[in-house]
């Protein structure tokens, strides 16, 4: 894919490069979105309605037969080429990576990550204890309607996936991560937007703090969102296509 050469030297020319990226970075591994058109149970329901811990507290087996599909799906995925160009952009460059995804598939491209903002489907843990659970869960290939969740061996309480819920807090430690690194960029430094709707927050208003920090911002979208405005640079096009020949 050819590239606006401004975007290249953009990028060619940074001190450091953060890299901040959501759903749309693991698509193409066939992770699906979460506000693109759905499949299987996600068509049926709003991650947003599903995703908070009303929904949990309504009805946990509801809500964990999603994350156990979730969980089945992601382990039978691999990363695709644009986690692979981060990782090889990360071995001779500055590249801090913070993201939005709950999966696990900019590191077992190679990367490091400085910040999972959403935490992690595998980390999973008592609902009631907070006690880490660290049973093998029972998942589930297929999508279906309920499933019991896994017992906490402490005190009998629901294990719920490490994930961060509409309404709950982000962990303190990715937040300050991800704030210290926006701060550490200069005028020169790149920070690319990857695969994002940019409308949650506080990740929707990070690249806005990049910008303030004199960072040239570079979105990789197949569409415009509610941050394309406030970018330098916008590059329609998919994660896959777009970061090898972003890095190379
Ligand atoms: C491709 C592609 C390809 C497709 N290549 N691209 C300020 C203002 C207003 C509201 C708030 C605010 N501050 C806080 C709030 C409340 C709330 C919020 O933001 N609400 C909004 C809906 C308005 N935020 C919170 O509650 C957060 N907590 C918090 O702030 O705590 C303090 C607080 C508490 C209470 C009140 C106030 C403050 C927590 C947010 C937690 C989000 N959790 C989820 C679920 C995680 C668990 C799970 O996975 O089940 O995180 S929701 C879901 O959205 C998930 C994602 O990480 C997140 C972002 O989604 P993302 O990654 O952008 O995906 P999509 O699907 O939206 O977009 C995909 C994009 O990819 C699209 O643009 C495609 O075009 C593109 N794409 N294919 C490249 N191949």
């Amino acid at each position: 894919m050819d590239l606006p050469g401004p975007v290249v030297a953009a990028v060619r020319g940074a001190r450091r490069i953060l890299v901040l990226t959501g759903a749309g970075m693991s698509a193409e591994s066939g992770v699906p979105t979460f506000r693109d058109a759905q499949s299987g149970l996600w068509e049926n329901f709003d991650p947003s309605q599903l995703a908070t811990p009303d929904a949990w507290a309504d009805d946990p087996p509801f809500v964990w037969a999603w994350y156990a599909w979730r969980l089945h799906l992601v382990r039978d995925v691999a990363p695709n080429a644009g986690h692979r160009a981060l990782a090889e952009l990360a071995t001779h460059r500055d590249v801090t990576i913070v993201t939005q995804n709950v999966d696990d598939l900019h590191e077992r491209a190679g990367s490091e990550v400085a910040a999972h903002l959403h935490g992690s489907l595998t980390e999973l843990r008592c609902a009631d204890c907070h006690e880490p659970y660290d049973g093998e869960p029972t998942l589930s290939p297929e999508p279906v309607k309920r499933l019991d969740p896994e017992t906490c061996a402490a005190c009998g309480g629901d294990v719920r996936p490490g994930v961060v819920w509409f309404g709950e807090m982000l962990p303190e430690a990715a937040v300050a991560t991800t704030e210290a690194a926006i701060e550490a960029l200069e005028p020169g430094d790149v920070c690319l937007v990857v695969g994002t709707s940019g409308i949650v927050f506080p990740a929707a208003g990070y690249p806005a703090m990049a910008l303030a920090e004199g960072a040239t911002v570079i979105e990789v979208n197949p569409v415009d969102t509610d941050i394309t405005d406030m970018c330098h640079h916008a590059i329609r096009g998919t994660a896959a296509n777009v970061l090898p020949a972003l890095v190379s």
